[in-house]
């Protein structure tokens, strides 16, 4: 039988591939094409337009990196927002906080929510935890009508080109200041330090133009580009480096397979060539 291999093109060089036992879903909805593939090396795979996602091995590395380091920066998050996140993977984590009363997900694709659901219960499988709102809606309208609504606002977005485009403006992220409460925080994924350089160094002049505090911090990911990933943590008055509730943290430690308090300052340390890229 021939072996059949899925590939992710970074660019005209380079790509990362798959071998798959098969395609379980594939659809193109009203915003992109959303495909669940299953493969030998990490399991069930969720594909937006070609790109991958989350992956049921790895996606810890990610999830947690994108929720507990701001959950943990606030000393009581209550109200959290993310935006994207259709899969469910980041709503999970937050829900393991034990401060949080409300998550809203706003994405704007109803179909990835629909298919993670169904193919991905260990990554979707919190949706329906009664906490959690969900909102099919543009992130970008969303966000107009909010006001001091949330301590924190995780940005799960897809990279910046399809339906995710305009979620890496200036005009998105001062809207995503002013939805945030008193001493509230943000952070977005950022992209690639190695494959997607100056578009990690746009993210983060973008958001220095908005936010007074802006920290990049960075782990592995291993079905990303480079296999190595940056978010930027964001607020007017956090210093990030500094967990804020122990206890939390503690509990947080329990759950987790990547994240631990040392793991939470570490990441704020940046090679001198991603301290180029972002500046800080
Ligand atoms: N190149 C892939 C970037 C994807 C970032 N968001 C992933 C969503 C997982 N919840």
């Amino acid at each position: 039988m021939t072996d059949i291999w899925y590939t992710e093109k970074y660019n005209n060089n380079l790509g990362l591939t798959f071998k798959i036992k098969g395609t379980l879903h594939c659809e193109q909805s009203d915003f992109q094409k959303v495909e669940v593939i299953e493969t030998e090396a990490y399991g069930k795979m969720l594909l937006l337009d070609g790109l991958v996602m989350t992956t049921e091995k790895d996606e810890f590395f990610y999830h947690e990196m994108i929720s507990h380091i701001p959950m943990l920066s606030h000393p009581n998050p209550e109200r959290v927002l993310v935006v994207g996140g259709g899969d469910g993977g980041t709503v999970r984590e937050v829900l393991n906080h034990p401060s949080v009363k409300e998550v809203v997900l706003c994405e704007i694709d109803g179909a990835v929510i629909d298919v993670s659901k169904k193919y991905l219960p260990s990554i979707a499988g919190k949706l329906d935890d009664p906490r959690v709102k969900i909102n099919v809606e543009d992130a970008i309208e969303y966000m107009k009508r909010q006001n001091k609504s949330f301590d924190v606002i995780l940005i799960d977005s897809t990279d910046p080109m399809g339906p995710g485009e305009g979620l890496f403006t200036e005009d998105f992220y001062t809207n995503v200041k002013n939805a945030l409460k008193e001493n509230g925080v943000m952070a977005a994924q950022s992209e690639s330090p190695i494959m997607n350089q100056k578009e990690l160094g746009l993210i983060s002049n973008l958001l220095k133009k908005v936010f007074p505090i802006v920290k990049t911090y960075i782990a592995p990911v291993p079905t990303y580009p480079g296999s190595f990933w940056s978010w930027t943590f964001c607020s007017e008055t956090v210093n990030p480096v500094e967990i804020k509730n122990e206890k939390a943290a503690e509990e947080i430690e329990k759950h987790a397979k990547f994240y631990n308090k040392d793991i939470h300052k570490s990441v704020f340390v940046l090679p001198n060539f991603i301290k180029d890229i972002v500046k800080q």
